[in-house]
């Protein structure tokens, strides 16, 4: 009953290591090198056609793509981790935002890091990757103000929400613009570093963003 996470550090696998980590399952991580372009090799493409991680193959043989479909199921199949609320009110807000993040804001990072893919040869990539990091802005400020708990997003408490949002506003280079203005957003994620379910997960993707060097 072992979970298979193909992944790569620091990248959205780190969301769904860390829910896996909080339902207590067994999980391998395979590694998927960014870095080196990895994803890009044939051989993951029978994993991910779209070649971009993470993918899980399931204790059952199904391989999951699309990290909020891997959440979701995980909150199924893991009824006892509480990834989401019960309360029918709390589950809709988590959901409500998990969603916003996932298609308003983790698309914007594929702008940033690879702006050559979007932009005519003619066009600067510079100049698209402003633009994208000027709408990321604008949007982190909107998850900003959906925070109504503290730390975490919904007031009734941690969710798998949290673990996004943590993981997906570390990226874009946007480290002293964020803490500057993003102060619940920080709050919430130095919490979700200190989960005792998930911190050692964060500390091996993220070691240079332990509590006590946080900004
Ligand atoms: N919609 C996908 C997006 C996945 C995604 O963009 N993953 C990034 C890493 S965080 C990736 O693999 N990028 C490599 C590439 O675009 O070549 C999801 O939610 O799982």
């Amino acid at each position: 009953m072992t979970y298979i996470l193909y992944g790569h550090r620091r990248s959205g696998s780190l969301t769904v290591e860390m829910a896996l980590a909080e339902t207590g399952a067994d999980y391998k991580v395979r590694e998927v090198d960014l870095e080196a372009e990895a994803q890009r090799d044939q051989s993951y493409a029978s994993v991910n056609p779209q070649r971009k991680v993470p993918a899980l193959v399931t204790p059952l043989g199904e391989t999951l793509t699309e990290s909020v479909a891997i959440l979701l199921t995980l909150d199924q199949r893991h009824p006892e981790a509480a990834l989401l609320p019960k309360d029918k009110m709390e589950r809709a807000q988590a959901l409500r935002w998990l969603l916003f993040v996932a298609t308003e804001i983790y698309p914007i990072v594929e702008i940033n890091d690879y702006p050559e893919r979007f932009s005519p040869a003619t066009a600067s990539p510079d100049a698209l990757r402003d633009v994208a990091r000027s709408i990321w802005r604008e949007r982190w400020c909107i998850v900003e103000g959906a925070i109504l708990g503290n730390p975490y997003l919904l007031r009734s408490g941690f969710s798998l929400t949290d673990l996004y949002i943590a993981v997906v506003s570390r990226w874009a280079q946007q480290d002293q613009w964020r803490s500057e203005h993003l102060p619940k957003v920080e709050k919430l994620t130095e919490a979700v570093m200190a989960r005792p379910a998930t911190a050692d997960v964060w500390r091996r993707h993220r070691p240079e963003l332990t509590p006590n060097r946080f900004s």
